[in-house]
C-alpha cells in the first residue's frame, strides 16, 4: 500500500496526574513528544468528551497530533509508552481511568493486523500492535480533533473520509464531543 506519509497520534487523559489536570498533562506530553526527537507538526483543538468504557468515569480531554518521524511504529510507541509511564500512568485497568493514553491512530498509511483486530482483543496477554488503530473510525473523540489538523484524511482499510467517518459517528453511540475547549 502506498504510504500516505502522516503519522497521527491521538491523545486522551481523563484523571489528574503528576503534570497536573487532562489539560495540561496533554500540553506536557505534546513537550516531551518533541524533546524525545518527534517532530510535531500540527495539533487539533483539545475536546471535552464523554468516556467509553467503564460506567461512572470523569470525561476525558482528547486531542490529536500530526506528528514526523524515521522510528519505527514499534520504536515510536515504545517512546510515547515511555511518557505515559513518566505521566503516572500505570498498567491500570483497561478502559479505567487515564492520566495519560497515547495512541498511534495511524503510521504513514500502514495496515497491520487489522483485519485479525477482533479475534487480538478477545484474547488475554498482550495484543500486537494494530495499525491503523481498531476502533479511531468509530469514535467521535478521535475524529473530531482529526478533521482539525487532517481533513483531507482518509481511513487505509476502509478508503472512507474522515468527514463521512465523522457524519456517522457523530450523534451515536459513546465518546461524544461535549465541547471544543
Ligand atoms: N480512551 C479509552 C477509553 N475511553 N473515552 C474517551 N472519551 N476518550 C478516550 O481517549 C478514551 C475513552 C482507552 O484508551
Ligand atoms: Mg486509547
Ligand atoms: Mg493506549
Amino acid at each position: 500500500m502506498r504510504a500516505c506519509g502522516k503519522i497521527l497520534v491521538g491523545l486522551g487523559a481523563n484523571h489528574p496526574g503528576p503534570w497536573g489536570v487532562p489539560a495540561a498533562t496533554l500540553e506536557r506530553a505534546l513537550g516531551e513528544i518533541e524533546h524525545v526527537g518527534i517532530q510535531v507538526e500540527a495539533v487539533s483543538a483539545f475536546y471535552e468528551t464523554s468516556a467509553v468504557g467503564r460506567a461512572r468515569q470523569p470525561a476525558y480531554v482528547n486531542a490529536v497530533a500530526l506528528v514526523d518521524t524515521n522510528l519505527s511504529p514499534e520504536a515510536l510507541l515504545r517512546r510515547l509508552k515511555e511518557i505515559e509511564r513518566r505521566a503516572g500512568r500505570r498498567g491500570g485497568r483497561p478502559w479505567g481511568p487515564r492520566t495519560l493514553d497515547i495512541d498511534i491512530i495511524d503510521y504513514k498509511g500502514l495496515v497491520r493486523h487489522w483485519r485479525a483486530r477482533q479475534a487480538d482483543f478477545s484474547r488475554a496477554g498482550p495484543r500486537p500492535l494494530v495499525l491503523p488503530h481498531p476502533l479511531m473510525h468509530e469514535r467521535p473523540f478521535v475524529l473530531r480533533p482529526l478533521l482539525d489538523i487532517a481533513p483531507d484524511w482518509r481511513h487505509p482499510v476502509l478508503r472512507r473520509s474522515a468527514q463521512a467517518l465523522w457524519r456517522e459517528a457523530e450523534g451515536k453511540g459513546q465518546g461524544q464531543v461535549i465541547k471544543r475547549l
